[in-house]
């Protein structure tokens, strides 16, 4: 017989199955004395479905939390649904069950929560978006979302390639191939909104986006879909990338086609993992949009907050900045993720 708690595991991963399985897990694991949760001394149990482990900022972002909690002395049930919807939501049925404190989820996608968020809220649990948002009618159904402005970034990115484009000294038209993150995440569909607002207000005549397509915030899926436009765009000069796990595996398609990235195709990407800050030290990547994984310290706080009935701030979000290729030899033995 599977215990309770095995059950709800194996529930998981069986929603899972399909994809690699093996690696869907959901993790318990606690740490630190009853009373460093502060309160009445209960420790706070957390449950935090994660979105999967698609990218370098992703691995940082898991990093945070878990060692967040664990310092924070929570108890963390921790689920990676493999990018897949029906995974995430199995998962955080699994903590409704299980009756934990409170719930923190990044959404993969940012439609269809209602239904499950509407479990959680009758089974009075507080729930936290943490890093990515969702699209609905019942601003009850999360106390608060914690994370970047993709739109800010989208922006920022358009505004560095300006800069880029004149630093090399380009002349004539700018054929933009974009790779864009998971369809239907906010940090896809949002930093391609703020980048076409900056580039359809200042350069409608000179820029032009020629190719672009989901390379789901993947190394492999940057290569090959970098590798499609290549063959069917070879003029494009200009790569935006949503985020740089997808520009490194496009970097390879590029030089396999017998061309110099960072040269003959200028790349901006986001996210500013240290994989990307050696690409761009090496000329190969030539600007880089940062989005902070580091949330687990202010989540915890939240959690608390939350936890302990107090009013929260309904958005917070986080601070990050924008590095060219002088500033990344500088900056890369500083960075934490
Ligand atoms: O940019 C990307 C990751 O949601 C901000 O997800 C996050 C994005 C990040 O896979 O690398």
């Amino acid at each position: 017989m599977l215990s309770r708690r095995n059950f709800l595991t194996a529930a998981v991963g069986v929603a899972a199955a399909g994809g690699l399985a093996a690696c869907a897990k959901e993790d318990d694991s606690s740490s630190g004395s009853d009373s460093s949760s502060g309160g009445g001394g209960k420790k706070i149990t957390l449950g935090f479905a994660q979105v999967g482990s698609e990218s370098g900022w992703r691995t940082a972002n898991t990093k945070s939390v878990k060692e967040a909690a664990k310092d924070a002395g929570y108890t963390l049930k921790f689920s990676d649904a493999q990018q897949k919807q029906e995974n995430q939501i199995s998962a955080i049925r699994s903590y409704i069950a299980q009756k934990v404190n409170v719930i923190a989820f990044s959404p993969v996608v940012v439609t269809g929560w209602d239904a499950v968020l509407k479990e959680a809220k009758t089974a009075k649990i507080p729930v936290i978006l943490t890093d990515r948002s969702i699209e609905t009618s019942d601003d009850s159904l999360y106390v608060s979302f914690i994370g970047s402005d993709f739109i800010d970034e989208g922006r920022r990115a358009a505004k560095m390639l300006e800069k880029v484009l004149e630093k090399a000294g380009h002349k004539g038209a700018v054929k933009i191939a974009q790779l864009e993150g998971t369809t239907g995440a906010a940090p896809a569909i949002e930093r391609a909104k703020g980048f076409k607002e900056i580039m359809d207000a200042e350069h409608k005549d000179d820029w032009k986006v020629v190719v672009s397509q989901t390379g789901d915030f993947t190394r492999a899926g940057g290569k090959q879909v970098m590798a499609a436009f290549l063959q069917s765009n070879p003029d494009i000069n200009v790569l935006y990338a949503h985020n740089d796990d997808m520009a490194l595996g496009a970097i390879q398609s590029i030089e396999a086609a017998g061309k110099k990235p960072g040269k003959d195709i200028l790349i901006v990407s986001v996210d500013g993992v240290k994989d990307g800050f050696v690409a761009m030290s090496e000329g190969k990547i030539n600007g880089i949009v940062e989005c902070n994984p580091l949330l687990g310290p202010q989540l915890m706080e939240l959690v608390k907050k939350v936890n302990d009935g107090e009013t929260v701030e309904r958005r917070i979000k986080t601070k990050e900045g924008d590095f060219l290729q002088e500033q990344a030899k500088e900056a890369l033995p500083t960075r934490k993720y």
